[in-house]
């Protein structure tokens, strides 16, 4: 590859970059809140509604393809759970299912396709488990 080319490269993929970047821009307009920011330590039921922040109306049948749940509020981000979604109990209401192995802090992190949307919605919820 020549020096020309390299850097029209370079350039191309730099704009692709950006580019992905702006198309992710539309997907900041949802947002996941959680519906109560504590839960019981042990099996718990996590209900994460989808909001569309322009309407503030719920989102319903976003395709959730990343769950991770971690105790990184309470400096143990290696400290992992179960989780699974549940079938949604309302239309914009996404409940899951945890295994909350530790009181203290929690951090769900979703990501999510919005039907309709090219870009992802990727969000960290912080909630507190009980004894
Ligand atoms: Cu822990």
């Amino acid at each position: 590859m020549s020096k020309t080319s390299f850097s029209r490269a370079l350039t191309a993929a730099l704009l692709g970059l950006a580019l992905t970047t702006a198309a992710k821009a539309d997907t900041k307009d949802y947002e996941f809140q959680l519906v109560k920011d504590e839960a019981k330590q042990g099996e718990a039921i996590l209900d994460v509604r989808l909001v569309d922040k322009r309407t503030s109306k719920p989102v319903p049948n976003a395709v959730i393809f990343a769950k991770r749940i971690d105790m990184a509020p309470d400096s143990m981000e290696e400290m992992t759970s179960k989780i699974e979604q549940l079938p949604s109990p309302e239309p914009g209401l996404y409940r899951f299912k945890a295994k909350l192995t530790m009181a203290g802090g929690w951090r769900l992190s979703l990501g999510a396709k919005v039907q309709g949307e090219s870009g992802t919605v990727e969000n960290k919820l912080v909630f507190k488990a009980t004894k």
